[in-house]
């Protein structure tokens, strides 16, 4: 095994190692907190986030909300000084922004709607710790153009490009567009978080902007994801504005291109257990930038006693 640049031998979740892809199972709990009387959701929603590693909230924004993040994301979408800033990321053939980094910080509102105790208070309890923002972003998927984000599993990349230790965080994808069947949903592998794909390929250094873009490294094999997916089939994030997909940093997850002429927007917000916070990256690269991976800018959000 690879030492990394800590000097440290033990990696319990390598990745972008070794020649073939390998499968390691998950080493780390899905929920942390055991007292489920002081759980902020179901007993159902809870086993089903356990055995999935998802959850759909459809109620929890009223329209009124829904409708200012709504306002908002556009807002972001038509500023022209966002659209040349190093958070924006935009596409390789037609130079539309396809995401927008640490909207938390670019906007009070977005960092409102980040810090609301009704998340933070989910976050926290699934999570057994107080939490923080590991990154926020919009993801844009216009209509006609919108490209695809291949299968992946993000604590693969936090892990190795970032340094995450453990599988102790979670995303909120809050969709800001009805997400339908056709026009790019995020699709779901139900079940993969309990298994980690070490992929195969080197991270060349400083590659991140282009890996984000052409998502060419970090990407789980075929033979893999065809046992995954005839195992467990997938499931399409289809619903309303204003829904909460919440899933686990290690759910296999993707989603198709827009061909269809209705836009679809989501916006994503990763929380960290404070005390999985990063170190140096396990892939022994440069860390990614700040924007990408939260690093010195960390601020607890304590919602519960
Ligand atoms: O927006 C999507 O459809 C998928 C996003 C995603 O997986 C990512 O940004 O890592």
């Amino acid at each position: 095994m690879k030492k990394n640049i800590r000097g440290e031998q033990k990696d319990v979740y390598p990745s972008r190692q070794y020649s073939s892809p390998t499968h390691i199972h998950r080493q780390d709990p899905v929920i942390y907190s055991n007292d489920r009387k002081k759980a902020p959701l179901e007993e159902a929603l809870l086993d089903q986030y356990e055995k999935k590693g998802f959850l759909f909230l459809d109620d929890l924004f009223d329209d009124h909300e829904v409708a200012d993040m709504q306002r908002h994301m556009q807002r972001l979408r038509d500023s022209d000084e966002i659209k040349h800033r190093a958070e924006s990321i935009t596409e390789v053939s037609s130079g539309d922004v396809r995401s927008v980094f640490d909207v938390h910080k670019l906007s009070h509102f977005f960092q409102s709607i980040a810090q609301d105790p009704r998340l933070v208070r989910i976050a926290e309890y699934l999570l057994g710790d107080e939490v923080y923002l590991h990154q926020t972003r919009l993801n844009y998927k216009p209509g006609f153009r919108g490209k695809d984000f291949y299968w992946h599993s993000d604590f693969e990349t936090w892990h190795t490009e970032d340094g995450m230790p453990r599988m102790r965080a979670l995303s909120m994808s809050i969709t800001l567009t009805p997400n339908d069947y056709h026009n790019g949903p995020l699709l779901l592998i139900p079940g993969s978080h309990q298994t980690f794909i070490s992929c195969v390929g080197e991270t060349p250094d400083n590659n991140y902007l282009s890996s984000l873009k052409k998502q060419d490294v970090g990407i789980p094999d075929d033979v893999s994801l065809q046992s995954l997916i005839e195992q467990n089939g997938i499931e399409a994030a289809v619903g309303q504005p204003g829904r909460i997909i919440l899933f686990d940093c290690n759910l296999l997850h993707g989603s198709n291109s827009n061909i269809t002429s209705s836009p679809r927007s989501n916006l994503f917000f990763v929380y960290n257990a404070l005390s999985n916070r990063v170190v140096l990256p396990f892939g022994n690269t440069a860390p990614r930038p700040e924007y990408i991976a939260a690093r010195k800018s960390i601020k607890g959000l304590k919602k519960s006693d």
